[in-house]
Parts: C-alpha cells; sequence; structure tokens
C-alpha cells in the first residue's frame, strides 16, 4: 500500500538484520520511546512506576515485536484484518493512546531501524519505513476514530 517495489525491497532486506536479535532491538525500541517522551511509559504496564526499561522481558519484546510485524505486513502489502483492527484500535483507545503518540513511536521505531541496520542504512530505507509505518498508523488511527 503506497510503497513501491522497490521500497518493499528494502524494509524486506532490513527485516533480517532487525529480527535476529530482536531482545536487544525491542529494548532498544522501548529506550527510545521513553527517551523521547517519558511520560508513554504510563501506559504500558509492565514500564509503569519503573525508572528503568526492563532487560530480558518477554512481554516487552513481544509487543515490540507485534508493532514491527503489523508495520512489516503493511510494508508489503497485506490490510489488517477487520475484527483485527477493531480489536486492535479499541485497546489503544482504552490505553488512552491519543493521535499525538503515534509520531513519537514512529520516530521511535525509525532510530531502532536505523540501529539495527548499521552501515545498511540509507534514507531510502528510512523512507521505505517512514511510509510502511503512516499506513499502518493510519489505519489504527481510523479504526480508533471509528468507535
Ligand atoms: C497494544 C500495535 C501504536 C500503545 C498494542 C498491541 C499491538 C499494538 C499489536 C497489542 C494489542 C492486544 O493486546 O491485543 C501497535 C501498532 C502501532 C501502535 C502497529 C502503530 C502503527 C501505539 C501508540 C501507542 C501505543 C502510538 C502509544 C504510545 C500501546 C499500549 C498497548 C498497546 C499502551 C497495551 C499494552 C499492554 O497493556 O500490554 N499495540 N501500536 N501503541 N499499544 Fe500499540
Ligand atoms: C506500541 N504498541 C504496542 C507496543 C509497543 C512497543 C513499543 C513501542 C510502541 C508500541
Amino acid at each position: 500500500a503506497g510503497l513501491s517495489d522497490k521500497e518493499v525491497a528494502l524494509v524486506k532486506s532490513s527485516w533480517e538484520d532487525l529480527t535476529k536479535v530482536f531482545p536487544e532491538y525491542s529494548f532498544y525500541f522501548f529506550t527510545q520511546l521513553v527517551q523521547i517522551a517519558p511520560p508513554v511509559k504510563e501506559l504500558f504496564p509492565f514500564l509503569k512506576g519503573s525508572s528503568e526499561v526492563p532487560k530480558n522481558n518477554p512481554q516487552l519484546e513481544a509487543q515490540a515485536l507485534k508493532v514491527f510485524n503489523l508495520t512489516f505486513e503493511s510494508a508489503i502489502g497485506g490490510a489488517i484484518a477487520d475484527p483485527k483492527l477493531k480489536q486492535l484500535s479499541s485497546v489503544h483507545v482504552q490505553k488512552g493512546v491519543v493521535d499525538s503518540h503515534f509520531e513519537v513511536v514512529k520516530e521511535a521505531l525509525l532510530k531502532t531501524v536505523k540501529e539495527a541496520a548499521g552501515a545498511k542504512w540509507s534514507e531510502d530505507l528510512n523512507i521505505a519505513w517512514a511510509k510502511a509505518y503512516d499506513v499502518t498508523a493510519a489505519a489504527i488511527k481510523n479504526g480508533m476514530k471509528a468507535i
């Protein structure tokens, strides 16, 4: 959805680097998120009230992986199935997520992609991931408005 073949290929090329050592990058992802917007910590049960992002936390890793998986699926052209989107949107509404939060998650996600890609990172790779994220975020935001 909205990505050129070249952009899809770029996202795919970085997927392996990202998922290979995902525990490390999920920690990085949350660390960036909390650094950019500290109050966001209060939204996540496994971060609430703690001064540091926990290492080797399976719950944290699973949540972070879901975000990357959905963004990856958007990149390669899959839409989120309707019942799943409804459920996902209602979880976010219930947790108190607002539109501005999507920007900070985007920033943290793109930083994580950069960290994982290392020397293979490029502006084009960044744009491809940003587009994939925007497609995913737009779907969830719309779903949230429909509740
Ligand atoms: C939960 C994905 C944006 C905060 C979830 C879940 C998924 C997900 C798959 C698990 C839902 C379930 O339990 O069934 C995404 C994706 C996003 C996105 C793909 C953007 C493209 C955001 C934003 C925030 C946020 C912007 C706010 C900072 C949360 C919270 C939970 C959650 C607080 C519940 C965590 C818990 O109680 O364990 N998200 N999310 N999400 N998301 Fe997001
Ligand atoms: C948004 N939703 C669910 C999990 C997340 C993990 C890290 C950053 C953002 C997230």
